[in-house]
């Protein structure tokens, strides 16, 4: 009987589609986008390097078989990519990304001659603002990710770019997660930003988690934002890139204010450096306006995050 009413649906929970509602069930989100695996996409650069791909094999296992409850093992980094992007983020990087990076040196094990371990880092971050990481195998589908997102659950790559190319890549790797993102999630008001995105997308239609990914690639990963009458970056796809960094803050590509309507519609580029960037007044601005943004998002029910059950509060309205 108990199993008849479990599989009884109603109608209206019929139109919305699963989602993880409590920090285990991320181990059902783990669907990944195949577009830039090495042993398929003809242009990356580690395409048809057999030796780099039993490695990515190797990790890929790691990925898929870690549970909530493990242990991260492994990480890898590249001693040129750190010390490039090191010089550059005085002049480049925002101050909450500055801070971060000196106690992730103080505290982590972040140094030239050193791999810091993800399962060291993840407890730092936790430490700071809650958030932890978790081993992907690849770039995943947006919905698993910002599903993650709305758990306080950063999902983490933990293969290496390939040699020939360090100073950009087409896909997320360790380097990109180390040294693009972690930094900025020990930012509290970063963190809320980044964990609202995903509690936006939960259950959301395909639809609106095309346009709440956009925003994440133009804000998470690409953005830019005011500080002092100066622009600095704070997204992590430009704080892993060398190339990309300069670029962004350099007068060639066309720079917007950070819009969420706007962002949320616009195409991006995911093969080569972006032709637009975003600006925001600040990170605090960028929170208020995407708060204002989601709460937009027609859902037949309300969602809470509850911290103390790591858990996803579903409240009907009437
Ligand atoms: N282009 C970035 C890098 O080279 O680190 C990675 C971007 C991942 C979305
Ligand atoms: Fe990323």
């Amino acid at each position: 009987l108990k199993r008849v009413a479990k599989d009884v649906k109603t109608s209206r929970e019929d139109k919305v589609p699963w989602f993880p509602r409590k920090i285990q069930d991320l181990d059902k989100c783990h669907h990944l986008i195949t577009k830039y695996d090495p042993s398929l996409d003809h242009g990356h650069p580690g395409y048809s390097d057999l030796e780099y791909n039993k490695r990515r094999a190797f990790f890929a296992d790691l990925a898929v078989n870690y549970r909530v409850s493990h242990t991260i093992q492994f990480s890898i980094f590249r001693r040129e990519v750190y010390r490039k992007l090191r010089s550059l983020y005085p002049t480049h990087a925002c101050t909450q990304f500055l801070d971060a990076f000196q106690q992730l040196e103080q505290h982590c094990g972040y140094r030239e001659d050193n791999i810091p371990q993800l399962q060291d880092v993840s407890r730092f971050l936790k430490e700071r603002t809650g958030f932890q990481l978790r081993p992907a195998a690849g770039q995943l589908s947006a919905r698993d990710f910002l599903g993650s997102l709305a758990f306080r659950v950063f999902p983490c790559t933990q293969y290496i770019r390939h040699f020939s190319s360090p100073m950009h890549s087409p896909e997320p790797d360790c380097c990109h997660e180390l040294l693009g993102h972690v930094p900025m999630l020990a930012d509290k008001e970063f963190a809320q930003f980044s964990q609202d995105i995903g509690l936006a997308s939960l259950g959301s239609s395909e639809e609106e988690i095309e346009k709440l990914a956009t925003l994440y690639w133009f804000t998470v990963e690409f953005g830019l934002c005011k500080q002092n009458g100066l622009i600095k970056a704070y997204g992590a796809g430009l704080l892993s890139s060398y190339g990309e960094l300069m670029y962004a803050l350099s007068n060639k590509p066309e720079h917007k204010p950070f819009d969420p309507e706007v962002t949320a519609v616009h195409p991006y580029q995911d093969q080569a450096f972006q032709p637009v960037y975003f600006i925001a007044e600040n990170l605090e601005d960028a929170k208020v306006k995407l708060q204002n943004y989601t709460t937009k998002i027609k859902k037949p029910f309300a969602l809470r995050y509850d911290p103390f059950t790591s858990s996803i509060e579903v409240l009907n309205t009437p």
